[in-house]
């Protein structure tokens, strides 16, 4: 693993409990881990328990004991370690948005296709029992033919101005705001339940354009530097998007981290000519489902639990209605991850995937700036 704070902590939880609850062929053993501050890096090893660590990424990739690499660190980073470990032929699982431009993403698909490696890229919240529950019925035609999409990504942990500029503030670091932040992962889940993007005409927007520096700590707090120097902001703090689907489908997409009281409200709803479906990630076991056909004056939306044996994942963790958390995300996806390399077989969301979400954000960003509606690039 390559870097140890957020996502970190997430990925490496997700090791360690996978063989608890799943049987895989492939089972992820912690060998290593690398960042450049030796102390914290250390630190990261010794809590988690990974066997060694290292302060420079390239060693990991020139080890003989590593298979997959996996890239945790800030996105303007994934694209060197990626191309690097495919090229060493190393697995490779990468953190979202895959890369900062679609250019380069392109680039990083390339190197793993060409190197044949096995590689994904961590959109988690495809894996919540609820949300792949909510593909089974949309591919079942249970909702028939989909009109709407409304999705909504919405945070508040930078609305107070004396948040500091960290990395995911600073376009050199993130490539993008809440944009390729947040609003990725509504995207991927559009294109995993609705379909691919054919247009956008979108508006982003910036509140507070000057903040004090300083560094992340854990989770989603950070810290600022005490010399007092500010700098200023130089990506979105919401973007508003509205969209047409390849089949016809209308979407209207929100990511921001200005919404009060939001911690990580990350929301939709799918209508369809015979029901409609909601979810909820911070009420993430239940998809609330309308069906047209049920009978006149039973009609309206139910709340399902996914924590019965025939929701998907959800027969390895408890008995139904003992529910599953942000954590489980992960631990799903990484479970297909493990199969894809036991098999040698690619598990989606890969690098592809990838490459076609940064075309929507690309997209996005060129309407804001144009304000047009712009084709996103297949
Ligand atoms: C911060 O906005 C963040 O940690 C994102 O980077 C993650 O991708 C999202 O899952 C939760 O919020």
């Amino acid at each position: 693993m390559v870097g140890y704070k957020f996502m970190g902590k997430a990925h490496t939880h997700a090791y360690r409990d996978l063989p608890f609850y799943f049987d895989t062929d492939a089972v992820p053993v912690l060998q290593a881990i690398a960042g450049r501050d030796e102390t914290g890096v250390r630190g990261a090893a010794d809590k988690w328990g990974f066997a060694s660590y290292e302060t420079d990424w390239r060693r990991l990739i020139e080890r003989d004991d590593i298979d997959l690499i996996d890239i945790v660190t800030p996105n303007n980073t994934h694209a060197e370690i990626a191309i690097a470990a495919a090229k060493a032929g190393k697995h490779v699982l990468c953190e979202k948005p895959l890369a900062m431009s679609l250019e380069e993403a392109r680039r990083m698909q390339h190197a793993v296709e060409s190197a044949g490696v096995v590689h994904m890229l961590c959109h988690n919240y495809r894996f919540a029992p609820a949300v792949q529950f909510a593909k089974q019925l949309i591919d079942s035609g249970r909702l028939g033919r989909i009109y709407h999409m409304r999705a909504q990504y919405l945070q508040d942990w930078i609305m107070d101005p004396d948040f500091p500029l960290v990395w995911r503030l600073r376009k050199e670091v993130t490539g993008s705001g809440a944009l390729g932040d947040i609003a990725a992962h509504i995207l991927d889940l559009a294109r995993f339940l609705v379909g691919e993007f054919h247009n956008v005409v979108s508006t982003m927007e910036t509140f507070i354009r000057n903040r004090p520096l300083g560094e992340m700590t854990s989770g989603l707090q950070a810290d600022v530097d005490v010399n007092g120097a500010t700098g200023d902001v130089d990506v979105d703090d919401a973007a508003a998007f509205l969209a047409h689907f390849e089949n016809g489908a209308l979407g209207v997409f929100e990511a921001t981290r200005f919404a009060a009281g939001n911690r990580n409200g990350n929301r939709f709803e799918i209508n369809g000519e015979k029901g409609s479906i909601r979810w909820n990630l911070e009420d993430m076991n239940w998809l609330e489902v309308y069906l047209a056909d049920d009978e006149a004056g039973l009609q309206g939306f139910r709340r399902i639990n996914c924590t019965e044996e025939v929701h998907p994942y959800a027969a390895n963790y408890w008995p139904a209605g003992h529910i599953i958390g942000y954590e489980h995300t992960f631990i799903n996806l990484f479970k297909e991850l493990m199969d894809g390399i036991a098999k040698g077989t690619n598990p989606q969301p890969n690098f592809s995937d990838g490459v076609k979400n940064q075309a929507v954000l690309e997209a996005v960003e060129l309407s804001a700036a144009t304000r047009q509606w712009v084709s996103v690039v297949q």
